[in-house]
């Protein structure tokens, strides 16, 4: 629709605050930005890395399947600066100062060159960019980069050892590696660390990216992406851009478009007037607020789809009422890439439609070739055919469980697992060496603390589903900030006072928790709570590869705010 309707390349999605860091680094390294196996191989290793992920909270499946190694012998080594519950299970836990990873990674890369437990014969035969790799990493000693991270030097050697001598190494990363300004580097050290080891391509080794929403991993291979058509085909490609044109019976844009944050930048400029939002809610969810709230009503027009009354659907000019996963067929495709047909349960409530059904229709209306789809199963055969990774599978091979792309016979098997076992789609792999350098906005004397925002068990990013939901709201129904005992007792913070949160972009108020689990100096808030919006305070600066903003490190000042006391009300009486 955005492509051959309206014209343009400018068409993202929630990758872009996610993992699209991550899915740079893939692409430039190996030429592949889907995870390389499953979560549950993880039964196949005995070390794994979990760096900058929730598990518990946020893949609580995977999560069991990560415990369940554990307890059967798995070294986990966990990286995080705010405490995760899987450090409970971990051989390792390293509390690293946030933003840090670079450093700490290339520390490990140092050690394990330096102590010679690299696989040789897989660098040599199917990797390229060693010796740059090597002259980068010379000066990350140990030493060196236990200073920039806040470490002893002894963990950074047992991590190096530790995955050095693993016979099946696995990587797993979340949110704390990718958004960040050096989003894209962090994610480069770790493909560094898995090739140099060889730890990809077998049973229990390998690269995964835990993709967060049910569907991400699908609306990427759909082609919702700026700079590519279904499955990462380049639009400035002139070849493949004939065969979409030829697809899709129309021209096409061969100038990349905009990403998410560039797209509201471009809204308050006035160059980007009209904006169809579906499944999103940016005003909540993308960071600066402020400058979101600017951009929107800059619009000159606004669509929002959704299925329920979100807080960017409060700027619309027109509101789509779509259909939840419960009342529609269509496939899904989880992290693990297993495409899944989902079913209805439930019938369309008022209104509402499918959203397929809401977009052909307007096509047709609007006099777009190619929406005369009058089944689903349709939309999905036509996508299909014009991929590599999906071909094959339809709604009749995918059967009740689903398959994993790429799947070679999809009447036989259920795909395949483990990735890469000869090759990369890029040939060689390549390493792509990162300097270290400091987050986009340090902490001062005026904003002391470092803020990290992250998600919590009971809450779905920006609440408009879980926060209708009374089970949910009963247990968690109030904005709160996590902070250590320590730091509060210096500000004189007893757990439950209300605080004022402020970055040089805005402020908020919430209630303080004490916790051990935030790192000294920092202070963590979930971005769930739209009456004190994390993203108030969050940066829009972006990593320059990724363009994913730094959610993950804000420079705050966190004050107490004067509760009315019983001596206040008696003055005001008088
Ligand atoms: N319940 C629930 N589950 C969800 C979601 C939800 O909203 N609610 N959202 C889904 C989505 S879309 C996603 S993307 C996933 C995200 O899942 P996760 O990746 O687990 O996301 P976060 O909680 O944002 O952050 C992960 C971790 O990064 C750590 N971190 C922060 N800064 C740094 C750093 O500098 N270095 C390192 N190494 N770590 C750091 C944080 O302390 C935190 O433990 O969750 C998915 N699952
Ligand atoms: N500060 C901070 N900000 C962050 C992050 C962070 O860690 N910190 N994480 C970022 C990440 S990783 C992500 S993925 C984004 C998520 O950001 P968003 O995707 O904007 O967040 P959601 O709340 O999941 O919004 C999804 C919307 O889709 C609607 N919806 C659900 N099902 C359907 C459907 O079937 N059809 C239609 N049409 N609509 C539907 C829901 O009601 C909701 O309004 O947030 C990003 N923002
Ligand atoms: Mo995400």
């Amino acid at each position: 629709m955005v492509r051959v309707g309206f014209g343009t390349n400018n068409v993202d999605h929630c990758t872009r605050l996610c993992h699209a860091s991550s899915v740079a680094a893939l692409m430039e390294t190996i030429g592949s930005g889907a995870v390389s196996t499953t979560f549950r191989d993880i039964e196949n290793s005995d070390v794994a890395l979990l760096v900058g992920t929730n598990a518990t909270s946020n893949h609580p499946v995977a999560a069991t399947f990560f415990k369940q190694a554990a307890k059967r012998g798995c070294k986990l080594l966990v990286i995080d600066p705010h405490r995760p519950q899987l450090a409970d299970f971990a051989h390792r836990y390293v509390r690293l100062r946030p933003g840090t990873d670079v450093a700490f990674f290339n520390g490990v890369l140092h050690e394990i060159i330096r102590r010679g437990l690299y696989d040789r014969q897989f660098v040599a035969e199917r990797t390229e960019g060693f010796e740059r790799l090597k002259a980068t990493v010379e000066h990350y000693s140990p030493k060196v980069a236990a200073q920039l991270c806040g470490l002893d030097e002894q963990e950074i050697v047992d991590v190096a050892v530790t995955w050095g001598s693993a016979r099946a190494a696995i990587c797993f990363w979340g949110m704390g590696v990718s958004q960040h300004v050096h989003g894209t580097d962090n994610a480069r050290c770790l493909i560094s660390l898995v090739l140099l080891t060889g730890q990809v391509g077998r049973p229990g080794t390998g690269l995964h990216p835990l993709r967060g929403q049910n569907n991400v991993q699908g609306a990427s291979d759909a082609g919702l992406i700026p700079m590519v058509f279904p499955d990462y085909q380049s639009v400035t490609d002139p070849a493949i851009r004939g065969r979409f044109e030829a697809a899709w019976g129309t021209q096409l844009d061969p100038q990349p478009g905009l990403t998410v944050v560039e797209i509201m930048h471009a809204a308050l400029q006035k160059d980007v007037r009209g904006m169809y939002v579906q499944g999103e809610n940016p005003f909540v969810s993308d960071p600066n607020t402020e400058k979101v709230r600017k951009a929107l009503a800059a619009l000159d027009f606004l669509v929002v789809q959704d299925i329920f009354m979100t807080e960017t659907a409060e700027f619309a000019d027109v509101v789509l009422p779509a259909s939840s996963f419960f009342e529609k067929t269509g496939t899904y495709t989880n992290t693990d890439r297993r495409v899944q047909i989902g079913r209805p349960v439930l019938k369309l409530p008022g209104a509402a439609r499918l959203d397929w059904d809401i977009m052909c229709e307007i096509g047709r209306r609007m006099g777009v070739p190619g929406f005369e789809f009058t089944r689903i199963e349709d939309v999905f055969a036509e996508f299909a055919a014009l991929t590599e990774s999906y071909r094959g599978l339809s709604y009749e091979t995918l059967g009740l469980e689903g398959k994993l792309w790429p799947c070679k016979d999809p009447v036989h098997e259920d795909g395949q697992v483990v990735l890469f076992e000869r090759d990369f789609p890029s040939g060689r792999g390549k390493f792509v060496p990162a300097e270290f350098a400091p987050p986009n906005e340090l902490p001062s004397p005026e904003f002391p603390f470092v803020l990290t925002t992250g998600r919590l068990l009971e809450h779905w990013h920006t609440g408009t589903m879980t926060r209708r939901a009374s089970a949910l709201e009963t247990i968690e129904s109030e904005p709160y900030a996590d902070m250590r005992p320590a730091d509060m007792a210096a500000l004189g913070l007893l757990e439950g006072d209300e605080i004022a949160v402020t970055s040089r972009r805005g402020s908020i108020t919430l209630k303080v928790r004490a916790s051990e689990a935030p790192g000294a100096g920092s202070i963590f808030i979930p971005f769930c709570w739209r009456e004190a919006a994390a993203n108030v305070l969050t940066s829009d600066a972006l990593d320059p590869f990724g363009k994913i903003p730094e959610f993950k490190f804000s420079a705050v000042r966190v004050e107490k705010l004067h509760a009315p006391t019983l001596a206040d009300s008696r003055g005001a009486a008088e």
